[in-house]
């Protein structure tokens, strides 16, 4: 146990337009969530990584992975104990306020990864729309819906039209399984107004509920699209396969920090409900 706490979550911290475009949508766009510098190091450490890998073949740690080493597509997997910035980002208050927000109470950290897109040249791209969990099991609050997975995707490069931003089928977040993918993808895909492309500055984040139909965008520029990734539970829930905490890294965090890696709240899990109306905490 270490005599330090994290400091404060916000709750709210999305305001009502926030909510509101969220609730419809299945997710919502927060321009300027971490500064230049946050932007410079985040990068900086994520093509280091890259680097040493196509130098050396080695990984940045123990209890990491890399899920892809293409020359188009690079990504490490299971980040808090690699680099202080991605525990920063992981770990951020207002963050962790805007997750809490969709899960309707507190938080663990169930998956992280850092991604490095580059164009893919003449080849033809395709969406490859998904989603990491079919939606089930929600509540409601105030008339709010919450859900069990939520994701931050904050871009680490400016993305104009022709940049790949994430690329999402709106409102899809509550469609049930029960619709075949195929369908719904065809049936989006015959009209451009229910697809959604990201276009922000970097250090814009991208929150979805992770029901939320997604995919890579198609990268029509010649700029690398560099981004990284948090998903979120309950505290009860367990870890994506491959993204169990370090037991070294874990054991020097404070009690709220550690908790949100290990999940260790468990079943102490707290709920934290909002009106639409409530103006966001600062
Ligand atoms: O590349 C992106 O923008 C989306 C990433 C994604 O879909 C994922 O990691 O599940």
């Amino acid at each position: 146990m270490t005599s330090t706490s994290a400091p404060a979550v916000p709750f709210p911290a999305l305001t009502p337009a926030q909510r509101l475009y969220l609730e419809v949508h299945g997710y919502v766009l927060i321009e300027a969530v971490l500064s230049t510098d946050e932007v410079a190091q985040l990068l900086a450490t994520t093509y280091g990584i890259e680097k040493r890998y196509r130098d050396t073949g080695e990984l940045p740690g123990p209890s990491c992975h890399l899920s892809a080493t293409r020359e188009d597509f690079f990504r490490v997997d299971n980040l808090p104990h690699l680099a202080p910035c991605y525990f920063d980002y992981l770990s951020k208050p207002r963050l962790l306020g805007m997750v809490q927000e969709i899960v309707g109470g507190t938080v663990r950290l169930e998956q992280s990864d850092a991604h490095i897109r580059r164009p893919v040249g003449g080849e033809e791209q395709r969406y490859g729309f998904h989603r990491g969990i079919n939606p089930g099991y929600p509540h409601t609050s105030h008339g709010l819906y919450h859900f069990s997975f939520v994701k931050t995707l904050t871009n680490l490069t400016d993305l104009g039209p022709d940049d790949g931003g994430t690329t999402v089928i709106a409102g899809t977040h509550k469609i049930s399984e029960e619709v075949e993918r195929e369908a719904l993808i065809e049936a989006a895909m015959a009209d451009p107004r229910l697809i959604h492309t990201v276009e922000a500055p970097a250090g814009s984040t991208l929150l979805f509920y992770e029901s939320l139909m997604h995919s890579s965008g198609i990268i029509r520029s010649d700029r690398d699209r560099v981004l990284i990734i948090g998903g979120y539970t309950p505290t009860m829930f367990q870890t994506w396969n491959g993204y169990e905490p370090d037991a070294a890294f874990a054991a020097g965090l404070n009690d709220e920090h550690r908790a949100l890696i290990t999940g260790d709240a468990k079943y102490g899990w707290q709920r934290q409900t909002r009106r639409l109306g409530d103006a966001p905490t600062p």
